[in-house]
């Protein structure tokens, strides 16, 4: 029985000559010799990872294939036999490759390589054009051109896994779903999984400079080396396109908003295409950054007029040469007229006259635009929170169908909370993309434990009433403005040269959150944790619930000791680490503290009601109203609509001043509970990451105890008020926090 297993239908023996016959037997022999080395090195793996002083790096991410207890493994085995998949199709490939490494880590040894279906227990992956799907009527075409299938069906030949896709891309995001459910150890006798992501972009924007230096950047240098490339493309790349591919993420911006135009220059374009190269079989498209000012910087012209011919001619001579060395190059992203960047207004052009120009020399090619509405200035008087949907809101319809709008959660910068931003719904004729802020500039750097999945979940389920109750901005973003209208979602990575790619573990779960929410904007923040923690530290619910309780908490934490009851843009100036409610003399005022609290001896807060700047006039009037209010708005925003006593009377009791008081309070209580709960989990996981997490914690103790020291000195030097009872007074006085520099924090802008 063995040896007939071993050598295959009794058929095709019959047919081969004796000398062939020898030949297969050694071949099988060897085969099933390897298949037990390797089942030995499996259990010394699982024994090496499941020891507690194994130094794990974090470099694994959530793609550890953590080996299977031997009775999970002996559970799943019979179903990876054998693999059947075209590997001639790099995307396929790169699927095989990553079953080979996954079940071969999990189950000690990596399913064998087929040509067609033999028997009972393999797993097969095909695209809807294959004859291997033929007659099995699978529902396919509603999943789109990147949705897959995972099935258990029976073939012709044997029972089978099956994973189908309309696409090879599709094809891979099954494949990494399949081992998704490997790893959290999920029933997989009879399965019947069908999803497809509901945006189509979903991007990752890398604030990377040419000389790797990464603006607002604390996890290393930039992963782009550019002076090796082209000639030297590191392995690294690849991994970082596999976690990429893993959770759907599809397009990556290279470089920073803040542009420099030699990205657009041919040697770089080489370098792109090195990138490009390794990206593709992961279903990456690469999108560069288009500094408005290229054809004068690097094309010889004395104007970036977007209306001049010549401008235009050159922009599109640009976008041919770019596709003639990238075939499938994504597009631009853009940031114009903000921070000092140049853009159409410098020539009296409208937002909508430059997206326009780079999106006519992209169209034939099928690239897209992306045009940040981060637009503010200091020689504009009204409040920030207004400046961008002033700009924006008239020009609604008046874009090309390839230019889509970026928008940032809130209308300020990411600050640790916001209001959704009221462009949500407010430009029904333009597709809008959210974007986000995967590194944490506003929220402690990497030594904070932040999990940002709630926080996005907060924006994401806010209901813009536009057009109708229920419209929340999820469903602004997945609702095409037009039938065949773009989509997408974008991520300021948290990538860079460090061992564990965000500068902490922790921060890698805001990368995965991110990349699940862009694919399902609906997705709960708390199921995506739960996921994050089994892959990354261990399935057992005894080490899982404890890290997903303190990631649930933890933005909460961050938002009390630093900016709480709807405070905002509290931090020190240019690097943005640590407290400085004080400042007030810098020349743009919008970049004062003191711009955003106005606090001064009769209250604190911003009024932006109709008897202030109303802002809150940008939304809908049921989200306006509600906010407006003082008996409805709730407190988390409190600060940021209205201008309030220090003694208001909070509607859950007690006066504004003692409940701000309390709130920063409790910012260290949860860090402290983080700390408590983590320490309970010492010897149960690896050593090394889990003391670089123990000492982030203490480090994040640290400052928030500085935070809440700094800023209740300060309040109470414009309050004239005493703590309430049972909370200490800060140690120092007001001007030893003030004398507090740190001229080297790290992701200054340079
Ligand atoms: C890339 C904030 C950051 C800047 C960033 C800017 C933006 O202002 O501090 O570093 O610039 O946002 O999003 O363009």
């Amino acid at each position: 029985m063995v040896l007939h297993r071993l050598l295959g239908s009794g058929t095709t023996w019959r047919l081969l000559q004796p000398s062939q016959r020898r030949q297969r037997i050694a071949r099988q022999e060897s085969e099933a010799v390897w298949r037990s080395i390797r089942s030995i090195i499996a259990v010394l793996l699982a024994l090496i990872f499941a020891a507690p002083g194994h130094a794990e790096t974090g470099y694994d991410l959530w793609l550890r294939y953590a080996p299977l207890a031997p009775s999970q493994a002996q559970r799943y085995a019979p179903h990876f036999r054998y693999l059947v998949a075209d590997t001639t199709r790099p995307t396929l490939a790169a699927a095989v490759q990553e079953l080979d490494r996954g079940l071969g880590r999990m189950l000690g040894s990596p399913p064998a390589h087929a040509g067609a279906v033999q028997g009972n227990g393999g797993i097969v992956l095909a695209t809807a054009d294959s004859p291997l799907l033929s007659g099995l009527d699978l529902p396919l075409a509603p999943l789109g051109r990147e949705g897959f299938l995972i099935r258990s069906v029976a073939m012709p030949g044997g029972r089978v896994i099956l994973v189908a896709g309309n696409s090879d891309a599709g094809v891979l995001y099954g494949t990494f779903r399949l081992l998704r459910l490997l790893q959290l150890q999920q029933p997989i006798d009879a399965l019947a999984v069908a999803d497809a992501p509901k945006l189509q972009l979903r991007v990752l924007d890398h604030w990377d400079n040419l000389d790797r230096y990464v603006e607002r950047g604390y996890a290393g240098q930039s992963l782009w080396d550019w002076q090796k490339l082209p000639g030297y493309t590191d392995p690294r790349y690849t991994d970082y396109a596999r976690a990429n591919a893993s959770i759907g993420i599809n397009a990556t911006v290279l470089n920073n908003v803040n542009a420099n135009a030699d990205i657009l220059t041919a040697p770089y374009l080489q370098k792109v295409k090195a990138l490009a190269g390794v990206f593709r079989p992961y279903g990456i498209r690469v999108y560069l950054t288009a500094r408005f000012s290229a054809p004068i910087e690097i094309g010889g012209l004395k104007t970036a007029d977007p209306l001049d011919p010549a401008v235009r001619a050159w922009w599109k001579a640009k976008a041919d040469e770019i596709y003639a060395v990238i075939p499938d190059f994504g597009g631009f992203l853009v940031k114009a007229n903000s921070e000092g960047q140049p853009g159409p207004s410098d020539y009296k052009r409208s937002h909508a006259d430059g997206a326009n120009m780079l999106a006519d020399a992209l169209a034939p090619h099928g690239g897209v635009v992306m045009w940040r509405a981060f637009v503010y200035s200091e020689h504009n008087d009204a409040d920030r929170h207004k400046q961008a949907s002033e700009e924006f809101v008239p020009l609604d319809g008046k874009f090309r169908d390839n230019v889509l709008l970026q928008v940032k959660n809130g209308a300020i910068d990411f600050q640790p909370r916001e209001p959704f931003h009221p462009l949500f719904g407010a430009m029904p004729k333009t597709p809008l993309m959210l974007e986000v802020q995967i590194t944490k500039e506003y929220l402690g750097f990497a030594t904070h434990l932040a999990y940002l999945g709630t926080m996005w979940e907060e924006v994401l389920e806010s209901d813009t009433f536009r057009p109708r109750a229920g419209s929340t901005v999820a469903k602004v973003l997945e609702t095409p403005v037009a039938p065949r209208a773009l989509t997408g979602m974008a991520g300021v990575a948290n990538i860079g040269t460090d061992i564990n790619w965000s500068g902490s573990q922790f921060d890698q779960a805001n990368w995965y959150a991110y990349g699940r929410l862009a694919w399902d904007p609906d997705a709960r923040a708390v199921d995506i944790a739960r996921d994050w923690a089994r892959l990354t530290w261990s399935a057992d619910s005894a080490i899982a619930d404890p890290i997903v309780a303190m990631m649930m908490e933890s933005r909460e934490a961050v938002v009390n000791y630093m900016t709480p009851l709807g405070l905002g843009h509290l931090m020190a100036t240019g690097h943005h680490y640590g407290p400085a409610p004080w400042v007030s003399d810098l020349a743009r005022p919008e970049w004062n503290p003191a711009y955003y609290h106005r606090a001064d001896a009769n209250g604190i807060g911003f009024d932006r009601t109709p008897t202030g700047t109303n802002a809150l006039g940008q939304y809908a009037p049921e989200v306006a109203k509600r906010w407006g209010d003082l008996k409805t708005v709730p407190d988390r925003l409190l600060l940021w609509f209205h201008h309030v006593p220090w003694d208001y009377r909070m509607r859950s009791g007690g006066t504004l001043w003692d409940r701000l008081v309390a709130q920063y309070d409790a910012g260290i209580t949860t860090v402290e509970d983080m700390q408590r709960r983590w320490s309970t989990l010492d010897g149960k996981i690896d050593a090394r990451r889990w003391a670089e997490v123990r000492d982030f914690l203490a480090i994040q103790r640290q400052e928030a105890q500085w935070w809440r020291d700094a800023s209740i000195a300060y309040w109470q030097s414009v309050s004239h008020r005493p703590l309430p009872a049972g909370h200490l007074p800060p140690p120092h006085p007001l001007g030893y926090y003030q004398a507090i520099r740190t001229p080297h924090a790290p992701g200054n802008g340079k």
